[in-house]
């Protein structure tokens, strides 16, 4: 067993031991109740799952294992001479509760370069689509061309104790994590490069070698792939990609078919296809406007034509944060240290300092303040990628590490099948009967 499965598996068996008693002692226990307006507003704060991984503070944002990304960019391993934290170590934090030394991410980063083999079918299928299909298509189609070979649908079909579903799912969890830079390379180079490919190097990380194999060889760019890789894994359970790879995952469908569900989630755009939405959005607007340096007056106005055409502001709002995303900050830190002199990135600043005042005005906008994707294209348009169809995949790659991450705790913790209880609109009247509460 290697040495991250061992530590999964020690910590996971004393959890899940210590968990299943207290639900036993606890089970009657209230821990919330719902009101019609979370029931019919699509659930918001409504405490019904258990993830391990990550957890969500409206005004402090997302801790991993309580770790804040300022913590995190301190106390993660880097790559030499590196300044910003390697994704490998955080998925070790989120799959273990320990912080890993830097041998153990070492040792990672070996292991998903070992594993990072794409059978030529999974090519072959993506060469059958048409090099115009979004890449959050392709993206979808190829890791479900990977499901051949999961090892946990594998076993199911052999026959396998439920005590044991963890460890093929640990093994799909590895396996796919380090294809699926190989994956979304692929994707890009037969979009945008006439399907000019570039051979991984085994030697790199994981994040620079994506990287690498995009063709972005960009100074700097592998060090903003890692932090971009890092920030973007995880915000708790009930997000919307989160969610459904746990909700299909519960079906005892495979690592495969749950994070191409959870993909599939992530490319809506009031979800992760808004980064691809907000650079559309800029770009617009300096396009009508006429320049590349907007005044504060001319922002505004064209933030109130958004809103007066019934569109979303893209990267501004969320449904559990109420402060300005720390993964926004962490992306305006790093661009102010390495490129504050950037156009783009001065007009998202400037952004910044306007919408959330003009939101601030509708009542019915419970959040005007910015999320990650309200940076993140600016960022990834400096270095030099400017196809911002392919920004959900790369958001897609790094999103695999937490909702995989909690698949194996799911298994471990031998979560059941999620079956929530719908209503009809009658059924809630009659229930709630005629009476008006009013307070
Ligand atoms: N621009 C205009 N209107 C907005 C808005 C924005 N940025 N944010 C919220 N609203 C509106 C909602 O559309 C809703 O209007 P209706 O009642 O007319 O339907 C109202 O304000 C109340 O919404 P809310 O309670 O504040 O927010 P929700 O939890 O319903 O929605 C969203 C959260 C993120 C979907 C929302 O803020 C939004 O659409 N933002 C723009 C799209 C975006 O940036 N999405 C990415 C979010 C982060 C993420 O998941 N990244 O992957």
């Amino acid at each position: 067993m290697d040495r991250l499965k061992q530590k999964f598996a020690e910590k996971a068996a004393a959890v899940a031991t210590e968990f299943k008693q207290y639900v036993k002692e606890n089970g009657d226990r209230q821990v919330d109740t719902v009101s019609l307006r979370q029931l019919a507003g699509g659930m918001r704060g409504v405490k019904s799952l258990v993830t391990e991984t990550s957890l969500l503070d409206p005004v402090e944002g997302i801790r991993f294992r309580g770790y804040s990304i300022p913590q995190l960019k301190e106390l993660l391993p880097k790559a030499p001479g590196g300044k910003e934290p390697l994704p490998e170590g955080l998925f070790w934090l989120m799959l273990t509760n320990e912080l890993p030394t830097e041998e153990d991410v070492r040792w990672l980063s070996a292991d998903w370069a070992r594993r990072s083999h794409v059978p030529d079918h999974v090519f072959k299928a993506l060469d059958a689509l048409p090099t115009d299909a979004h890449p959050m298509t392709q993206f979808s189609v190829g890791i479900m061309a990977l499901q051949t070979d999961s090892l946990f649908a594998k076993a199911y079909d052999k026959g396998m104790s439920k005590k044991d579903h963890w460890d093929p799912t640990y093994e799909d969890t590895m396996n796919l994590i380090a294809s699926l830079p190989r994956l979304a390379a692929y994707i890009y180079r037969r979009t945008y490069c006439n399907g000019e490919h570039i051979d991984p190097d085994p030697s790199l990380d994981w994040a620079a070698n994506f990287a690498h194999m995009i063709g972005n060889e960009q100074a700097g760019s592998k060090q903003m792939m890692r932090m971009y890789l890092t920030i973007h894994a995880d915000h708790e359970g009930g997000n919307a990609s989160a969610h459904t790879t746990h909700l299909v995952g519960s079906t005892l469908s495979d690592a495969y078919a749950a994070l191409a569900s959870g993909m599939n989630a992530l490319a809506g755009p009031l979800h992760g296809k808004a980064t691809q939405e907000v650079i559309k959005w800029v770009l617009q607007m300096i396009d009508e406007l006429g320049t590349k340096t907007p005044s504060a007056e001319q922002i505004e106005e064209f933030i109130r034509k958004t809103l007066a055409d019934g569109k979303v502001v893209p990267g501004y709002g969320h449904a559990v944060l109420r402060q300005p995303d720390p993964r926004f900050t962490a992306q305006m830190e790093f661009a102010k240290e390495y490129f504050p002199d950037d156009e783009l990135v001065n007009v998202v600043w400037k952004i910044f300092d306007v919408t959330p005042k003009v939101l601030g005005e509708y009542k019915k906008i419970k959040n005007p303040w910015p999320n990650v994707d309200a940076h993140s294209g600016a960022l990834l348009m400096h270095y030099g990628f400017t196809e911002y169809e392919f920004y959900t995949v790369m958001f897609g790659v790094s999103r695999a590490t937490g909702v995989l991450a909690s698949l194996c705790w799911d298994r471990a913790l031998g979560m059941p099948l999620e079956r929530p209880k719908s209503m009809t609109i009658d059924g809630i009247k009659e229930l709630l009967g005629s009476e008006v509460v009013t307070s």
